[in-house]
């Protein structure tokens, strides 16, 4: 069993919604962190070195870091067939993606140095060849970029286009989606 250590409207919330995916035993432990108005406190029953959400623990295990926990459970709960595994042709653009998330996106949507131009030309360039990230097939590397495209589009971080409208839609219209974000709170 899989604890997500989650709060509302937050980076937790698409996990709940890989956890969905994947059909994997879950539950949520709620926390409380520090919100960008001020609002909010560290919550001494979370994990998270930093207080942050999301964190996971399975047993004696705690994994925190979006692209590291999206690894792990596809890892853990392949039957859903969303994360390639050693040995699949796909593993390594799998693993590029999570990484580059991770390393590069979101790090040149915060900077005040962005390369959000360089970044979604390699997106637009990618998804004009396939339905996904990673081709036809849908993966978790789409949970964490679809849903944070999602948050931004229409913003002057991410204008709006049809292409990616029509991704983001396309993976939130996904019914793990729909029963993630009811429980999301
Ligand atoms: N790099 C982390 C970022 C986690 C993060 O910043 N989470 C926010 C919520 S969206 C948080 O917990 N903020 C509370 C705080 O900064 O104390 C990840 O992707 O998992």
């Amino acid at each position: 069993m899989i604890t997500l250590y989650h709060a509302p409207r937050s980076r937790a919330s698409r996990f709940i919604f890989l956890l969905e995916e994947l059909g994997a035993p879950y539950e949520l432990a709620e926390v409380t962190i520090r919100r960008g108005d001020g609002s909010g406190a560290l919550d001494t029953h979370n994990p998270h070195p930093h207080g942050k959400v999301p964190a996971i623990r399975d047993g004696e295990t705690i994994v925190y870091e979006s692209a590291a926990i999206a690894l792990y459970v596809t890892d853990k709960f392949p039957q859903a067939s969303i994360g390639p595994l050693i040995g699949d042709p796909k593993r390594g653009a799998y693993l590029t993606w999570l990484a580059y998330y991770a390393g590069v996106m979101k790090p040149a949507w915060m900077s005040a140095f962005m390369k959000t131009d360089e970044v979604m030309e390699l997106v637009n360039a990618t998804l004009s060849k396939g339905s996904y990230i990673l081709g036809e097939k849908f993966s978790a590397a789409n949970v964490l970029i679809a849903t944070t495209f999602k948050l931004f589009m229409g913003s002057p971080l991410l204008p709006k286009t049809d292409l990616l409208e029509a991704y983001v839609n396309r993976v939130t219209e996904r019914p793990a989606y729909a029963r993630g974000m009811a429980k999301d709170g």
